[in-house]
């Protein structure tokens, strides 16, 4: 069928980018219905401009996403293990990571770009690397950019009962909320067999480990205090792999976290290696 882009009912996929001298300040992006899409672009602006740095450039991108098949899925359990430090939180992130079926290569080779900069610049890329679970060879079409995923949020119910219970947690910041959506999407990825993540904000250290076995197990400790660098990496199976059909998935199809997970209080150290050990493959 024909779309209509002023029909009322379709959603719509809008995504913000601010930047200052050709480096990134903030993003941040949402699926919403034609009815409210002022009132979001406005709360993207005020993300926009609530940074340190002011903006050089905002881009707000808007999309009507009709037409395409709609994905409704259960969010990831979360579960944050409280490893103390960074080398506890990499050392144990890298168990997860095994336990889930990367192998240990892998892990190295993703720890090692993402803490010295994936890009081939030596910065950190904008999107994800796409590494091969087994060799951790880099697969990504475009090695400066990587590849992002895109069009994923919760629906206006399931964002209500997250954000509750997150806070219940302790886990206020938006960006907790923002990655449990995007490593929703992505570990229901074609081919895909787990994420890898910790943030390039330099005051924010907390990372995480994403799989459907291992659910969203985070690391309050990925990376030392300051560090401007971060990334994420998507572990994927080279014998299942379509790059083509991935990356469509990743960047295209719309998801909307329509449910939320278990949410599980700290594990101790102990507690995760026996989780990793009993439950999961
Ligand atoms: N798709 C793929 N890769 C991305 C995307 C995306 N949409 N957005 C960011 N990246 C890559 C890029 O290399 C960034 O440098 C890196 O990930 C980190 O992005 O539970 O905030 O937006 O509290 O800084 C972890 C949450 C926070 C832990 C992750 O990432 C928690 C975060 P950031
Ligand atoms: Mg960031």
């Amino acid at each position: 069928m024909p779309s209509d882009p002023m029909d009322r009912n379709s959603l719509y996929s809008i995504r913000m980018h601010a930047s200052a001298a050709g480096r990134h300040v903030s993003g941040a992006e949402r699926i919403v219905s034609y009815e409210h899409i002022d009132s979001v672009v406005q709360l993207l602006m005020t993300r926009a401009k609530g940074r340190q740095v002011s903006p050089e450039q905002i881009t707000i991108k808007i999309d009507c996403i009709e037409g395409l098949p709609l994905r409704t899925l259960t969010a990831l359990d979360i579960v944050t293990v409280s490893a103390p430090d960074m080398d506890a939180g990499r050392s144990l992130a890298s168990q997860a990571l095994q336990a889930a079926g990367v192998s240990p290569i892998a892990v190295e080779a993703a720890i090692h770009h993402i803490s010295h900069g994936a890009a081939s610049s030596g910065g950190a890329l904008r999107g994800a690397m796409i590494m091969d679970s087994r060799s951790g060879e880099r697969l990504e079409p475009d090695r400066e950019r990587g590849v992002r995923a895109s069009r994923f949020d919760w629906t206006e119910e399931a964002l209500t009962k997250i954000h509750k219970y997150l806070e219940l947690m302790g886990l206020t910041h938006h960006r907790t909320r923002e990655a449990l959506a995007l490593a929703t999407k992505v570990a229901h990825a074609p081919a895909m067999v787990a994420e890898l993540c910790w943030s390039d904000d330099p005051d924010y250290t907390a990372g995480y480990v994403a799989s459907l076995g291992t659910g969203y197990v985070r690391f309050p400790f990925l990376k030392q205090p300051g560090d401007t660098r971060g990334g994420r990496a998507f572990f994927v199976d080279r014998d299942r792999l379509n790059m083509e059909v991935l990356v469509k998935y990743l960047q295209i199809e719309p998801v909307l976290v329509s449910e939320i997970g278990s949410c599980n209080n700290a594990l101790s150290m102990a507690g995760i290696q026996g989780r990793l050990n009993k439950d999961l493959r």
